[in-house]
């Protein structure tokens, strides 16, 4: 195990030539806007049908906060999708661990799956309101001290704000 390199583009996730991209998703696991929508709408109606079984089966109550699971990333050019469900700005005292959780439990399920080079969204940073400055310092500082087999974790920004804000956390 060794440490990922850490590299930042703009752009949409969807289109990330990656082995896995990571959903910001909800406890549902059954879609919503933002990243989810996106990854739904162009990744095609099997992933839905993945999410709908592990509701099934063994995620019948939902992804807990901080956790993340995998399944089908359909038509997109991504292998899986890691569905990880951030945690809500100012709702957990605990946030930023949660928030952290994910970005290791992301990585976790990568090296399970045998990922070498997984996106990352600034999980948290659209609906659920985390500032975004301390969204980029949570993400880039997890993924930098966790211990990974994963070679390349891209962070794919969508806004130009986002992308300074990891832009100043990557230096
Ligand atoms: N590619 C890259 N980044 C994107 C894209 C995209 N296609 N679309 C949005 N972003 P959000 P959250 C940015 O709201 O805050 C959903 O409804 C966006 O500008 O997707 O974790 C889920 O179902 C922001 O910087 O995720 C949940 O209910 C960041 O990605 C809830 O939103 C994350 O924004 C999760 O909220």
């Amino acid at each position: 195990m060794a440490k990922a390199t850490l590299t930042r583009v703009r752009g949409n996730i969807v289109e990330a030539e990656v082995d896995a991209v990571v959903n910001a998703a909800n406890s549902s696991l059954l879609g919503g806007g933002g990243v989810d929508g996106a990854i739904h709408r162009a990744g095609g109606p099997e992933i839905l049908a993945a999410c709908r079984e592990l509701r099934a089966g063994p995620y019948a109550e939902g992804l807990r906060t901080g956790r993340a699971v995998a399944t089908t990333a359909g038509r997109l050019p991504a292998r899986w999708v890691i569905h990880t469900v951030g945690p809500v700005h100012g709702a957990d005292a605990d946030g930023a661990l949660l928030l952290a959780s994910c970005y290791r439990d992301s990585l976790r399920v990568a090296d399970e799956l045998g990922a070498r080079t997984v996106a990352f969204p600034a999980v948290s940073a659209g609906a659920y309101g985390w500032p975004l400055r301390d969204a980029a310092r949570i993400a880039v500082e997890t993924v930098g001290e966790t211990e990974t087999a994963v070679t390349e974790v891209r962070f794919v920004l969508f806004g130009e704000s986002a992308y300074e804000a990891f832009a100043e956390q990557l230096g």
